[in-house]
């Protein structure tokens, strides 16, 4: 399974044996080097960055770390190992050896569910693009471009899977992905949350944390799909989706871990006076991603999502872990909606609420690193925690989206939400003074004064290392 990286598209998928597939794909190819170089990081051609490139897809083996130019990164085309004799482990086909081409029935579901997936990847590239300008540091810039390159690498992934499998119009599809753009009035990408802004480094720390884990959700499902190529491209996905993770998690502790520190130099929760992102203002933007993010997973009732369960084509969370008799038609599941005045859990078939599951399951996850970071806030000493708001609140997808709900879960009237709203979201003023602090800082060692360093730096190197040269 290892790559051979003299090829011009770099691939284990024995591309060289599919003359058609590979000419198709390489005339894909241009099109997005030209996107990348139009819209994907900018300023970003003449540095050479420390990145890591995958050498192979056996577990512990892949990561390959050097300094590489970014134009001349290798993206390609990486499934995990066929797993021998799969079966599809749940719906109407359960127990059925997985399928390696695509069952005609269901070929316009599989489509749908690709392009959705892969229209996210290069829309995240998009929102990101500003970013390097204003780097905290060069530990970060190197983090920044390499969730950027490996979601430019997911787009090859789900864009293979259009071209091998889906003829013509996966060809139509995979130029689509190209020419629809994040906040494009005209052509915006398809889900909401990826045609916001990433204007500021704690918005993308807080996306990489909360809006990438809708990503590593929506892939563990798909990694459990009946049609196997898509399950196999998902699981290798899987394994470069951590680290975005990582970088979100500790960017927003390191953002805390500095306003903890000026508290106490200073004695005040008002750290804005010395530089600072006060706690008050980062529980805004945890309110504000997190609220988007959970829209992600569409309808709490969905049968589009109990179609895909029965057709095998995308599962649960874990689905082989779970002990039940994966099909569903009879068994309940306690889904939130409003009634009156409150929100009540009832039951529900669990087949129409594999959505709000997986939503549960993901909101279980997010609530790990909220205790990390009130962890960092305890040891200091100050009397703070950081909340995940109620999943009712500030929603524009399922059945909370028609009411107003305060972050703790109490509806209200729309009245009172326009006179409050700003006590819960960030407020222009508070994305303002993130903005404003926002310069970059690119001496080796050196971190912008909001920030903390990081504990420790990438691959065993030390925080000070030169982990991005410019030249020229
Ligand atoms: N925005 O039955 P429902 C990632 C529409 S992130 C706009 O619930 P479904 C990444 C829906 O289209 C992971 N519209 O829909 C992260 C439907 O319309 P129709 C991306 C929405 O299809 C960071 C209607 O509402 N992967 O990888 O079951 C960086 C009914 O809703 C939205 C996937 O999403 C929305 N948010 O559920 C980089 C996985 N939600 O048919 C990358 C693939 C719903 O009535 N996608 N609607 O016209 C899916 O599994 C499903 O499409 C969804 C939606 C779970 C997203």
């Amino acid at each position: 399974m290892s790559i051979d990286y003299q090829e011009k598209i770099p691939n284990n998928v024995n591309l060289n044996d599919d003359r058609r597939l590979q000419r198709a794909l390489e005339k894909w190819q241009p099109g997005y080097q030209q996107w990348w170089s139009e819209l994907g990081p900018e300023a970003s051609q003449n540095m050479d960055v420390y990145l890591r490139t995958a050498i192979s897809v056996e577990p512990g083996g892949w990561a390959n770390y050097g300094h590489v130019k970014m134009p001349e990164y290798r993206w390609g085309i990486f499934l995990s190992p066929a797993e021998e004799g799969r079966v599809i482990s749940f719906g109407a086909h359960k127990g059925e050896p997985a399928w390696q081409e695509i069952p005609a029935e269901y070929r316009s579901e599989l489509r749908r569910l690709i392009v959705t997936q892969g229209d996210t990847e290069p829309a995240s590239v998009e929102q990101q693009r500003q970013l390097g300008l204003t780097c905290p540091s060069l530990y970060d810039l190197r983090n920044l471009f390499q969730v950027n390159v490996e979601e430019g690498r997911h787009l090859w992934a789900m864009v293979y899977l259009l071209h091998a499998h889906f003829g013509r119009d996966g060809r139509e599809e995979a130029d689509a992905m190209l020419e629809r753009h994040s906040g494009d009035p005209d052509k915006p990408r398809i889900l909401e949350a990826f045609n916001e802004e990433t204007p500021d480094w704690l918005s993308f720390f807080m996306f990489t944390y909360f809006t990438d884990r809708d990503g590593k959700y929506q892939l563990a499902s798909l990694a459990e799909s009946g049609f196997d190529p898509l399950s196999r491209t998902c699981r290798f996905m899987l394994t470069e989706e951590a680290h975005h993770m990582f970088v979100g998690e500790t960017g927003v502790g390191r953002v805390i871990a500095r306003a903890c520190q000026l508290m106490l130099e200073h004695k005040t929760d008002d750290v804005r006076k010395y530089g600072g992102i006060d706690l008050a203002t980062i529980q805004k933007y945890v309110n504000f991603h997190f609220s988007v993010s959970v829209d992600l997973f569409g309808q709490e009732i969905s049968t589009n999502a109990a179609n895909y369960f029965t057709m095998g084509l995308k599962g649960r969370f874990q689905e082989t872990k779970i002990d039940d008799d994966h099909l569903l038609k009879d068994t309940p599941y306690q889904v939130a909606e409003v009634k009156g005045e409150g929100i009540v859990f009832t039951d529900q078939n669990a087949l129409t609420a594999v959505n709000e599951r997986l939503r549960d399951d993901y909101i279980r996850d997010c609530q790990r690193g909220i205790d990390k970071w009130n962890k960092i806030i305890a040891e200091a000493g100050i009397d703070f925690a950081v909340t995940l708001p109620s999943r009712a609140f500030h929603r524009g997808i399922g059945s909370f989206s028609t009411i107003k709900a305060t972050p703790d879960g109490r509806i209200i009237t729309q009245a009172e939400w326009d006179h409050k709203h700003g006590q819960w979201l960030p407020s222009d003023a508070d994305r303002k003074y993130v903005t404003s602090l926002m310069k970059a800082v690119t001496e080796p060692g050196k971190y912008a004064p909001w920030i903390a360093p990081p504990g420790k730096g990438i691959n065993g190197q030390p925080v000070d290392f030169e982990y991005v040269r410019f030249n020229g």
